[in-house]
């Protein structure tokens, strides 16, 4: 890639789809984001996460940042430490917190400081069920997410459970800011489906304000 070419794609376009919900398409080269990715999870492995019942997430999730977001048999919560080595998460790469920062105040949030970022990640047939994200203390600040590898489809509710979902596929590179009213939307993602001859998995990072 040429050296000198800026790290974000700050002339295309940052649409508002609903109100708050911001995307941000090809916004940004993911090969570094993937290479980062790679190395945070050499020191905190990509888990399946318990939920209740016993049973596991098929998404694997990994954190970098001062807090991570972990789910058990005892519930959700963020945490300073990896559970499953008592060590604090990776710190977050500069590079990553450039990119969420970028993002937001593109879609009109200028203070944004993230203090966790949850990275999902998808084998084929990984799915997320539908929820809503609230276990930060600030909603009033937004969520960055930022889409890596095969594409997925995206599920977007309203605020309440009981209304309808509209499909909407990401593709690697595509940046979303929810923020306002659009923060409590329930979403979730459609179980994975790699096309042939593209990238088998795909990640995910969601940049949040935990505490
Ligand atoms: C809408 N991740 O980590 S990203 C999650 O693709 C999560 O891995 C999905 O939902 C993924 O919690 C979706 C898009 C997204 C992220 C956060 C949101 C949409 C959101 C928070 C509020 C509303
Ligand atoms: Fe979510």
């Amino acid at each position: 890639m040429d050296p000198q070419a800026p790290l974000f794609d700050t002339d295309q376009t940052c649409v508002e789809l609903a109100e708050g919900f911001f995307m941000l398409s090809a916004f940004i080269d993911t090969a570094p984001l993937l290479a980062q990715i790679e190395l945070i999870a050499t020191e905190a492995m990509f888990r399946h996460m318990q939920v209740g019942g016993g049973k596991h997430m098929s998404v694997a999730m990994s954190n970098c940042g001062p807090w991570g977001w972990t789910s058990s048999s005892s519930g959700y919560q963020y945490s300073h430490t990896d559970p499953l080595t008592q060590r604090p998460w990776p710190s977050m790469p500069p590079s990553f917190m450039a990119l969420a920062q970028a993002a937001a105040a593109a879609a009109g949030f200028d203070d944004f400081e993230p203090d966790a970022c949850l990275i999902n990640r998808y084998a084929r047939g990984a799915a997320l069920g539908v929820h809503q994200d609230r276990d930060e203390r600030d909603l009033g600040q937004p969520i960055v997410s930022v889409s890596i590898g095969a594409t997925a489809t995206f599920q977007l509710g309203g605020l309440k459970r009981s209304e309808s979902l509209r499909s909407l596929p990401l593709h690697d590179g595509d940046v979303l800011v929810w923020g306002g009213p659009s923060r409590l939307r329930f979403h979730g993602v459609k179980a994975l489906k790699p096309t042939a001859g593209g990238p088998d998995t795909r990640h995910n990072l969601t940049f949040r304000k935990a505490k």
